[in-house]
């Protein structure tokens, strides 16, 4: 029963999942909340930004090549520290760190796998623009049992996930997220005043088709023919199918995908050779692109590399990088007929 006053909090809402599935330990519903709590802490110190010393790069480039943020470090700090005592964890991947992270021997540890980008849109910090964290949850594969960290066990295609979402930390702060099999994509707003995550977005479904194209079109001449012709036709006029659509890019993910989740549209960052080093673009195929393609796919989108949906793809690395095509249905579909066919 819904609480006068209140609303539905994130916490009422993973209780009431939990209960509704029979095999449920508690042991994900520990980790989601303290995820949660985490996450209350980054959005305090992203409110601050400005007022105290955490803006600007800390002259570190982290193993993406990027500069690193004070922000970015201090968001994966307190996830790292908040979760990795929880004892549901076998380990943890963070867009900032190299290899896995291990659970420290005085912790004891779980079966679940928390992969995450702690600040996603960094090089919007300092300009006051939404930025984000996304997470994607896995269980160990089955007949993981020795103790030792395997790096294998850690990389397993997107459609094994248990539960994926995002924080984002923009005009109010936002929790996604979804466990999968039909249980939907719900959205929660935090109350500062009450210090909880609401219900704000029940069950989000994207249209299937939208009028926004989400792309950095920058980098145009770094693109192959099929991706040019791509985005000329979504800008191109056609009464019939709604074009000239929509361009829009704020140069987060996490804002840009939860824009396109709400409105429709498509997301784009294809391969491009700009970098010899990223033939792939520049999103992280477990950190970035699979946390979102699952939720994609549960609110009846899709996402795809342009050839195949992301969720099938086998990882190699864990910081391997992916064109990405994601939103509604019908668009990625027609991004799919360009890049891996004839067009349209
Ligand atoms: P950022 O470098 O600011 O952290 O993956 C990182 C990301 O931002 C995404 O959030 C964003 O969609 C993309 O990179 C922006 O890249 P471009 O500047 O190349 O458009």
């Amino acid at each position: 029963m819904q609480r006068q006053g209140v609303g539905i909090t994130i916490t009422q809402h993973i209780l009431t999942q939990q209960r509704e599935n029979p095999e449920a330990t508690g042991g994900f519903t520990t980790l989601l909340n303290e995820l949660i709590v985490a996450a209350k802490v980054i959005s305090r110190e992203v409110n601050q930004a400005g007022l105290v010393d955490i803006l600007g790069p800390t002259g570190k480039i982290n193993i993406q090549d990027e500069q690193v943020q004070k922000l970015d470090i201090f968001a994966n700090r307190v996830i790292i520290e908040r979760m990795q005592h929880i004892g549901e964890l076998w380990c943890m991947g963070s867009e900032e760190d190299p290899d896995l992270i291990d659970i420290p021997p005085h912790y004891p540890k779980g079966d679940y796998i928390l992969l995450f980008d702690p600040l996603d849109g960094s090089s919007n910090i300092d300009v006051n623009v939404s930025i984000g964290t996304i997470f994607g949850i896995y269980k160990r594969k089955d007949g993981g049992s020795g103790s030792e960290l395997l790096l294998g066990e850690a990389l397993q295609p997107g459609f094994n996930q248990v539960a994926a979402g995002y924080f984002i930390y923009g005009s109010s702060t936002i929790m996604v997220y979804t466990t999968g099999k039909g249980t939907g994509v719900h959205g929660f707003t935090l109350f500062p005043s009450v210090g909880e995550f609401l219900l704000s977005h029940q069950n989000i479904k994207i249209p299937e088709k939208g009028k926004i194209y989400s792309i950095n079109e920058g980098n145009y001449l770094h693109w192959d023919e099929k991706t040019r012709a791509l985005v000329d036709y979504f800008k191109a006029k056609d009464q019939e199918t709604g074009r000239p659509y929509t361009s829009r890019y704020v140069g987060s993910l996490v804002a840009d995908f939860h824009r396109n989740l709400l409105k429709g549209g498509i997301f784009m960052y294809p391969a491009d050779n700009k970098d010899p080093r990223k033939p792939s673009g520049k999103l992280r195929l477990m950190i970035e692109a699979n946390p979102l393609a699952m939720v994609i796919k549960e609110a009846g989108g899709y996402a795809s590399d342009g050839h195949r949906p992301i969720l099938e793809i086998e990882p190699k690395d864990l910081h391997q990088r992916t064109p990405l095509y994601i939103g509604s249905k019908k668009d990625v579909e027609t991004a799919d007929t360009f890049i891996s066919g004839q067009g349209i």
